[in-house]
């Protein structure tokens, strides 16, 4: 088969934002002669004022990439053949069906992967294909995420995406947790251009208060910042609950009335003070008691905390906490507090009261709750390799890498080679998709009209726009919402709406009533202004309170409580995100891979004795053994040791060049799929007790 040229873009100026990851900043894309001659932040852009990171540029790097897959490609044992868009949907679309009819429809699994929120057509079609599919057999990338946000959410408030967002432009005092904004660019809190909105909070007078086990580039940007002993944090923060308490800070306000449970918060906080948790968390007792007393004293101060207090043990009440601490000194709700976007297309238009569930169904093997219709994703690998009726035997991966991403991949790396059928929507052939029968390649990144359906929801100002493609797609490329069209037609008759026709609908009926030619029509993004008071409208519970202490929390505080005073294990290990990586899969991208290897270990030297930085460590855990050079570094402190996830590339049988040059390890080789937050089900990834050794040197040879 041969492949139609590609289609040059029209010479000119293109406005469209990056969509990599939750920042959404607005880029300004010169092309000329059929190429991008520059790339640049869009200084109209009414959120991002201009802002890029080094990933921005990558986009270029993307488009061109001669690994990525543009026509559908089926394995017959480890060779791919190139098979044409009408044969490989008919092929999957039975494949599917048959193996649903053999084994019955939970038989078909499906993982959803962290871009399927940043493309609009995914996320506005793949809903459909799964409904059409009838599988309750679902993963997503929520479980080894933000799960816990969402848990904490429809507890307190009524709908998982009533996500509380700190008023970062308007905030005299944020309290950031498990976060690294000056790495991530931010999440569930989309601030483009966070070294500029934290120094604005510096510059009036303001407190920024960073607690990681890490001395992060956030840390840098900070007024104070303290270590904290991994998976700790709801002890620390029960801690500043419980001094707000019972020094009489407690200031809820305008939601007093609408809040139950505000009783019952002393007695639940009484067993953690400052001094019973200091030994946990490794935070002093007086360093606690100030910081709580700040906190509610500020004039205007939001609680915040994200990937470091959602992917561990405790992340459900952890978020409770980080609620409950905003609401009891008055900043739930309020300017310069944390606050709830309406964004233009809003996913919460016609959201009934009490309508969400968890725990409906569980898992097979482990008996793990389903959220919000799935299931968490630790249990994806048992799910396949466990004999017996329910067993997965075929998978639909979307935009993920789950041998990557999820934890204990080296066990699903396994599972994956046993399936009888896998199919994968995704542009590359890599660790995952190696395994699929059939990879569909969707068009992506400056390829797509895009619209940021999910993080307009997260933003700390309300703003929209329409992100125009830059490059044509040739004849025989299709986008993610034409292969889910053709899926879906396939299985279940039914014809889908187009993304636009979807947006257009949303737009009209929602806070804004906007159209889609209105937004198009503000290349740059239109500006729709602060975020506003949203209760009592938008609480979303059955009875319309909010929840200050939910049943669930109140049980889980049991589960923490016996880890006060319990042995510690002398090492355990955390991720590390970098600037310059984007989970998984921008290893291929020549100009963020330039320089030193990054995937190293970082070491505190009190727990590296002997070593030197540059130096092989094979570091072992319960499920796994890695072998990575060592940087030793007080960065991290002691007790701790940090490695990067998302790589691991020399597994056989990839198309990733560039990322094979560079091929780390894979965190997730370490993480243990065994290590939950028993609440929510959300993958521990953070906080997976490890061992290591030196790797003997070669010695030298004899001259
Ligand atoms: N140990 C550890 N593990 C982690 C984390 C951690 O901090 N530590 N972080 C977790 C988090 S927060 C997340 S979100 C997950 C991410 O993990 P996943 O959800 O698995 O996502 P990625 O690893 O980014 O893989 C994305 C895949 O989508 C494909 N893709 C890219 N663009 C498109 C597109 O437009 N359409 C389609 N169909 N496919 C596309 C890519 O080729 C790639 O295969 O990892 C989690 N895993
Ligand atoms: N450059 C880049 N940007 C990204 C991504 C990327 O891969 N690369 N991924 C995107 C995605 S999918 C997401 S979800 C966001 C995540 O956005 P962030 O949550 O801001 O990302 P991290 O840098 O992982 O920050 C988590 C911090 O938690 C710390 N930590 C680990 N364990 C604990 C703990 O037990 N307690 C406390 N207090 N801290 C802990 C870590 O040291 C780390 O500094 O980033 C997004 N942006
Ligand atoms: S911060 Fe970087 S990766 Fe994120 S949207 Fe902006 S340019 Fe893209
Ligand atoms: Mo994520």
């Amino acid at each position: 088969m041969t492949l139609s040229p590609p289609v040059p873009p029209r010479d000119g100026t293109y406005y469209r934002a990056c969509n990599l990851c939750e920042a959404i900043c607005g880029l300004q894309i010169t092309v000329q002669g059929g190429h991008v001659t520059d790339l640049r932040g869009d200084p109209l852009d009414p959120l991002s004022h201009g802002h890029i990171c080094p990933k921005g540029s990558a986009l270029v790097d993307l488009h061109a990439d001669p690994d990525r897959l543009k026509t559908p490609l089926r394995r017959d044992g480890d060779r791919w053949h190139p098979i044409s868009w009408d044969d490989a949907l008919d092929l999957v679309a039975r494949r599917l069906q048959d193996v649903q009819t053999a084994h019955g429809a939970d038989s078909v699994a499906t993982f959803q992967g962290n871009p399927s929120v940043h493309n609009s057509g995914t996320l506005l079609t793949a809903g459909a294909f799964l409904k059409a599919l009838g599988t309750r057999t679902r993963f997503s990338a929520t479980s080894t995420d933000q799960l816990p946000h969402h848990y904490a959410a429809a507890e307190m408030f009524g709908h998982p995406l009533l996500l509380p967002i700190p008023d970062l432009d308007r905030t005299d005092f944020l309290l950031m947790l498990g976060a690294n904004p000056l790495a991530s660019n931010g999440s569930i809190m989309t601030a483009p251009g966070m070294r500029d909105r934290l120094r604005a909070i510096r510059d009036r007078g303001g407190r920024v208060v960073l607690l990681d086990p890490r001395r992060t580039e956030s840390a840098a940007h900070a007024t104070d910042y303290h270590p904290i002993r991994p998976g700790t944090d709801a002890l620390f923060l029960l801690a500043l609950l419980n001094v707000i308490l019972s020094e009489g800070l407690a200031r809820p306000g305008r939601l007093a009335d609408l809040t139950d449970g505000l009783d019952d918060l002393p007695a639940a906080a009484a067993p953690y003070t400052p001094e019973a948790t200091e030994a946990a968390t490794g935070v002093p007792a007086a360093t606690t008691r100030d910081l709580a007393r700040a906190f509610a004293h500020a004039p205007r101060a939001a609680a915040y905390g994200r990937i470091g207090l959602s992917v561990q043990a405790f992340g459900g009440l952890c978020q409770w906490l980080l609620n409950t601490l905003n609401l009891v000194t008055g900043n739930l709700d309020r300017e310069g507090g944390v606050m709830f976007p309406r964004p233009a297309f809003d996913l919460l238009t016609g959201a009934r009261a009490g309508q969400v569930h968890h725990g409906r169904f569980h898992s097979r093997v482990r008996h793990l709750p389903e959220f919000d219709g799935e299931l968490p994703n630790a249990a994806l690998a048992e799910e396949i390799l466990t004999p017996g009726p329910g067993q997965i035997r075929a998978l639909v991966t979307v935009a993920g890498n789950p041998v990557l991403s999820t934890p204990g991949g080296a066990d699903l790396d396994r599972a994956l080679a046993d399936l009888d059928f896998m199919v994968s929507i995704d542009p590359y052939l890599n660790e995952t998709t190696r395994h699929a029968h059939v990879i569909l390649p969707p068009a992506t990144g400056l390829e797509v009209e895009h619209y940021d359906v999910i993080f307009h929801h997260f933003a700390v100002r309300t703003t929209t726009r329409l992100n125009a493609p830059v490059f044509p797609i040739s004849a025989d490329q299709r986008f993610d919402h034409q292969i889910f069209a053709g899926l879906t037609e396939r299985l279940s008759g039914k014809r889908l709406a187009t993304p636009g026709d979807r947006l257009n609908v949303g737009l009209r009926h929602g806070p804004h009533q906007l159209t889609l030619d209105e937004v198009r029509a503000h290349p740059h993004g239109l500006d729709l202004g602060p975020m506003t008071p949203v209760f009592p409208e938008r609480l979303l519970t059955a009875d319309r309170r909010i929840q200050a202490l939910p049943g669930p929390m109140r049980r889980d505080l049991t589960r923490l409580h016996a880890t006060l005073g319990a042995p510690v294990p002398p090492l355990v290990l955390i991720g590390r995100r970098q600037l310059r990586s984007n989970n998984s899969w921008m290893h291929n991208a020549p100009r963020l891979m330039r320089g030193p290897d990054r995937c190293t270990l970082h070491l505190n030297p009190a727990d590296a004795p002997g070593l030197r930085s540059g130096q092989l460590v094979r570091v072992t855990s319960r499920v796994g053994s890695v072998t990575v050079p060592v940087d030793v570094t007080t960065d991290v402190m002691p007790g701790v040791a940090s490695l990067p996830h998302g790589f691991g590339h020399a597994r056989p049988g990839v198309q990733l060049s560039v990322a094979q040059a560079h091929p780390g390890v894979s965190l997730n080789d370490l993480t243990d799929p065994l290590l939950l937050d028993e609440l929510t089900g959300n993958a521990a990834l953070n906080g997976t007790p490890i061992r290591i050794e030196a790797v003997p040197e070669p010695a030298p040879l004899p001259a």
